[in-house]
């Protein structure tokens, strides 16, 4: 690897932890290879996709609207805890989904593990056509992938331990400390939700705007320059030109080159200590290859920049 840039929260750069849930890590061990084989990474972890089988509740009716509650719950828990056994270890960690509901396992590890390393609270970029700010109450659709910032900021709440109720203080991020970039597709429930919390949004009117390169510095200037960043990138925040093979493709989004940017700015500050890439789904598109194939290499291209790899 021939990043230029020093990393300012991890303790070796060549480490990264791998963590691998749904499709993107299983049908895709090229991106995995590449890190290891071409560009010398040390990857811990999973080698392979992990579909939790084990954790599967044999009944799991809807709660508070949610569809899956148990089984989402049950395997967010799970991917906290590696998450944070990385982390712990000073070490990058890159997880590979699945949809978007994993973000709740992976900013809890990240969060608990920052505050113990570091004593710091992390912050969160959200890159996405989505806010996936509803609460189960304002929620039309009932999937969790829809949730995930509501439960790791707090402001959906549940006590009952396998509905995430395991959630604790110290795996929680501060509205604050998160920002977003992309967004196109937004409820009215949301809307009302960014404007109440205020938090720090960037739709692809502002990009449109200001431009890819002024937006980035806006949301990192937001952010401050000395906080541990945990990026959480949804494919659907592409252009389903570059990224087809998503569950919920919104036309009029980023180019591959803005989504790229992104992420080689967000490596530039020197201080990401976590990469979701979410949504990648190639068996939605089984019957054109081409577009899975495509969508893969979108994510790939994402995750090289993220690491620096594209900068000279
Ligand atoms: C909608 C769609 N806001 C929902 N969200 C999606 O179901 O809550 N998020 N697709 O990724
Ligand atoms: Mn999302
Ligand atoms: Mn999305
Ligand atoms: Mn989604």
């Amino acid at each position: 690897n021939t990043s230029m840039v020093k990393s300012k929260f991890l303790s070796n750069p060549e480490d990264i932890g791998v963590v691998a849930v749904g499709f993107s890590g299983g049908q895709n061990p090229g991106l995995l290879s590449q890190l290891q084989d071409e560009l010398n990474y040390k990857l811990h972890g999973d080698s392979q996709v992990n579909a939790y089988n084990d954790l599967v509740p044999k009944e799991d009716p809807p709660f508070r609207n949610m569809k899956n509650p148990g089984t989402v719950s049950a395997v967010t828990q799970r991917l906290a805890e590696q998450v944070y056994s990385h982390a712990k270890e000073g070490r990058m960690v890159l997880t590979l989904g699945g949809d978007h509901s994993i973000a709740i396992g992976t900013v809890a590890g990240t969060a608990k593990a920052i505050r113990e390393r570091l004593g710091r609270e992390i912050a969160v970029i959200w890159v996405d056509a989505h806010a996936d700010i509803n609460t189960p109450e304002t929620s039309d659709s009932g999937n969790i992938h829809g949730m995930p910032v509501a439960f790791v900021t707090g402001l959906a709440k549940e006590e009952k331990p396998e509905y995430f109720g395991w959630l604790k203080p110290e795996h929680l991020l501060s509205v604050s400390k998160l920002v977003y970039i992309g967004l196109r597709d937004v409820d009215a429930g949301e809307k009302r939700i960014l404007r109440e919390n205020g938090i720090k949004a960037f739709s692809m009117f502002d990009i449109d705007r200001y431009g890819i390169g002024r937006v980035v510095e806006m949301a990192l200037a937001h952010i401050g320059n000395d906080t541990p960043i945990h990026l959480s990138f949804d494919v659907d925040a592409l252009d389903p030109m570059w990224a087809p093979s998503t569950g919920t493709p919104v036309r009029g989004g980023l180019t591959l080159r803005e989504g790229d940017f992104i992420c080689e700015s967000v490596h530039q500050t020197g201080n990401l200590v976590a990469v979701d890439l979410v949504e990648v789904n190639p068996s939605l598109a089984a019957d054109r290859e081409a577009e899975a194939h495509e969508t893969i290499r979108a994510g790939c291209s994402l995750v090289r920049c993220a690491l620096g790899e594209s900068l000279l």
